[in-house]
């Protein structure tokens, strides 16, 4: 048994574990980046600890940073969310090893399932059916062209250290097989350092769908149910929903059997999820992620089933207290992610300082954010503010529901993607619940709608500029302590008042109008890696065209010319680390 749990993690599934943790009497315990100071997450823990510099390579990835916090504030447990650390056998095996129980599977089950081609193999032997392919990895290109032959024209060409669609290539013809299997070889080498690379037979336009499993640490799983998640954008999920609108009881009672077997197999522990992809009424598994998911909360509406006190009730070693025939779905749940992105600008990252922010309430109406009002989300994280999720007693309940809670949505500040979900959510195509991954692709008009239900743009909240803290020393029972106070040393205190509704500017300070641009040139607006660069020194350019490439968070965001105008001088090449607010390239001075 452990009494306090330490939360690997930021942002909503910082706040959505410790609240579990609360209802089950444990105390919690925040990390914290340098840029997180001021994070919602960290103002609810019971005890926080800063961990590192705001890049996550040296805090929320940091393994060493985190198990001393842990020491150090008397954790017994970690829950380490997803992303990050949650998917990182290594972390699972230093945790065990400092004594520390992690809330989630064993790093062997991990590792069983790391591996996408080790993968096929488990389905396969566990009678789990498998989309068409080969299960060891392929070595040349004319090994695919055989390949080709032998299942048909279009193939896939996967990483086996993939996910997330990197390392993918679609191959319709047998003269696409050369530079296909180099390019993929190169961008897995880059993004897995593990450049190996299988086939599969691809499917034109299925459903993704995924199954919800718990296992406990003595051989029982039981399933819940699936989620229907194929409204993504290159990879990125945007909406979810429980259950898929294209399974029987019949389909969803097989496929969870098959996810069951597949986890015993594999020795699963905790809260795991299986992908499938589903079309013409056939699943076939794809991989297995083995953490709790952003989108679990739709399961947890429908089955009435908190996920993450489950995953720290079977990490106290409780056996499984649900049986699979007292899991039967109840109405209907949607989560519509809430993103700070700009859908106008290809959902380029729009990160910054959040004024007015009030969240939609009401029947069946749950909202986990990971901001607050007057709040500056920082830049070197991803662009999930929150995950706005509503049930209904049945899908179109449901859905009219999510339209009224996006429309009482107000986040001022930031631009989000809450006018693409309203499009989205009234499209004839998603209501008919006919979605497939080719939803948004195939339907261009989604976005046209999305521009019309912009909001006018309000003037972004004043961004406080990080004062120097103030510092103290401080006596705590005759022991000295140096103190730092950061911001104005009140954002933890309860209960402040609002400020009064049109009240002047919370600090009226007038140097702090929107600062003049230092340079003209090209920003960054986000952190990330130069993965593209394509301008150079004397290029005449025209407002809005792609001139870099910068890679967060796993995603391309393509930096455009904000007028047009020559290129001076451009100051980075491809491969190199920029900061948010970076210039990439000036613009040659006209006067
Ligand atoms: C596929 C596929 C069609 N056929 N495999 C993309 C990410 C990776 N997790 C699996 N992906 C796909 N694999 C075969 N054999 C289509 C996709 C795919 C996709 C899958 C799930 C959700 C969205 C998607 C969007 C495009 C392609």
């Amino acid at each position: 048994m452990f009494r306090t749990v330490l939360v690997a993690n930021r942002g909503e599934i910082a706040l959505r574990v410790m609240r579990a943790c609360r209802e089950l009497g444990l105390r919690c315990v925040a990390v914290y980046s340098e840029a997180d100071r001021d994070a919602p997450h960290v103002a609810y823990a019971d005890d926080a600890y800063l961990i590192g510099p705001p890049s996550p390579a040296e805090s929320y990835l940091n393994i060493e940073a985190i198990i001393r916090a842990a020491k150090a504030t008397g954790a017994e447990a970690i829950h380490p969310g997803y992303g990050f650390l949650a998917e990182n056998p290594h972390f699972v095996r230093a945790a065990t090893a400092a004594g520390l129980v992690f809330i989630g599977p064993p790093a062997e089950a991990m590792e069983r399932m790391g591996g996408k081609t080790a993968a096929r193999r488990e389905a396969t032997a566990a009678g789990v059916p498998v989309v068409p392919g080969v299960l060891e990895p392929v070595t040349s290109a004319a090994e695919v062209k055989r390949l080709g032959k032998e299942f048909g024209y279009p193939i896939a060409i996967k990483a086996v250290g993939g996910g997330g669609g990197r390392g993918l290539r679609v191959v319709r013809s047998p003269d696409e097989v050369e530079e296909a299997f180099a390019s993929a070889r190169r961008e897995a080498e880059v993004a897995f350092k593990n450049g190996e690379l299988y086939v599969e037979k691809y499917l034109d336009d299925p459903r993704h769908i995924e199954i919800q499993v718990l296992a406990d640490g003595y051989g029982n799983a039981v399933a819940l149910g699936e989620r229907d998640c194929s409204v993504q954008r290159r990879h990125q999920k945007l909406i979810e929903e429980c259950p898929s609108p294209a399974l029987t009881p019949e389909l969803r009672a097989e496929m969870g059997a098959a996810a069951v077997r597949l986890a015993k197999a594999v020795g699963y522990v905790s809260a795991g999820t299986l992908e499938f992809l589903y079309q013409d009424g056939r699943y076939y598994f794809l991989e297995m992620n083995t953490r709790i998911q952003v989108e679990h909360t739709v399961t947890e509406m429908v089955y009435g089933v908190d996920l993450v006190a489950a995953q720290i009730r079977i990490a106290q070693g409780e056996k499984l207290w649900l049986k699979q025939e007292d899991l039967v779905p109840r109405g209907h749940a949607i989560e519509c992610r809430i993103n700070a992105e700009d859908p106008l600008h290809n959902f380029r990252p729009a990160l910054g300082a959040i004024g007015e922010y009030r969240e939609p309430a009401g029947l069946g109406v749950r909202v986990d954010s990971g901001v607050r009002a007057n709040y500056t989300v920082p830049s070197h994280y991803d662009s999930l503010l929150a995950k706005l999720i509503t049930w209904g007693a049945n899908r179109n309940e449901a859905i009219a529901r999510m339209r009224r809670a996006l429309a009482e949505y107000r986040i001022e500040g930031v631009t989000t993607i809450i006018p693409f979900h309203l499009a989205a959510l009234e499209h004839p195509v998603f209501v008919a619940g006919a979605a497939t991954v080719n939803f948004i692709p195939r339907h261009p008009e989604l976005l046209t709608r999305t521009a019309e239900l912009m909001p006018p743009a309000t003037p972004p909240a004043p961004a406080e500029p990080a004062p120097e803290p103030r510092r103290f020393t401080v006596e705590v029972n005759g022991r000295r302590f140096g103190v730092a106070v950061f911001g104005d040393g009140m954002s933890l205190a309860p209960a402040q008042p609002a400020p009064a509704r049109g009240a002047a500017p919370r600090r009226a300070s007038p140097k702090k109008t929107t600062l003049a641009a230092p340079v003209d040139g090209v920003i960054s607006p986000i952190q990330g890696r130069v993965v593209a660069v394509r301008v150079a020194h004397g290029q005449q350019v025209e407002a809005g065209q792609v001139l870099f490439i910068v890679e967060a968070m796993k995603m391309e965001n393509e930096i455009t010319a904000p007028h047009s105008g020559t290129i001076g001088e451009v100051r980075v090449e491809v491969g190199m680390t920029v900061e948010a607010g970076a210039v990439l390239a000036t613009y040659q001075t006209t006067a």
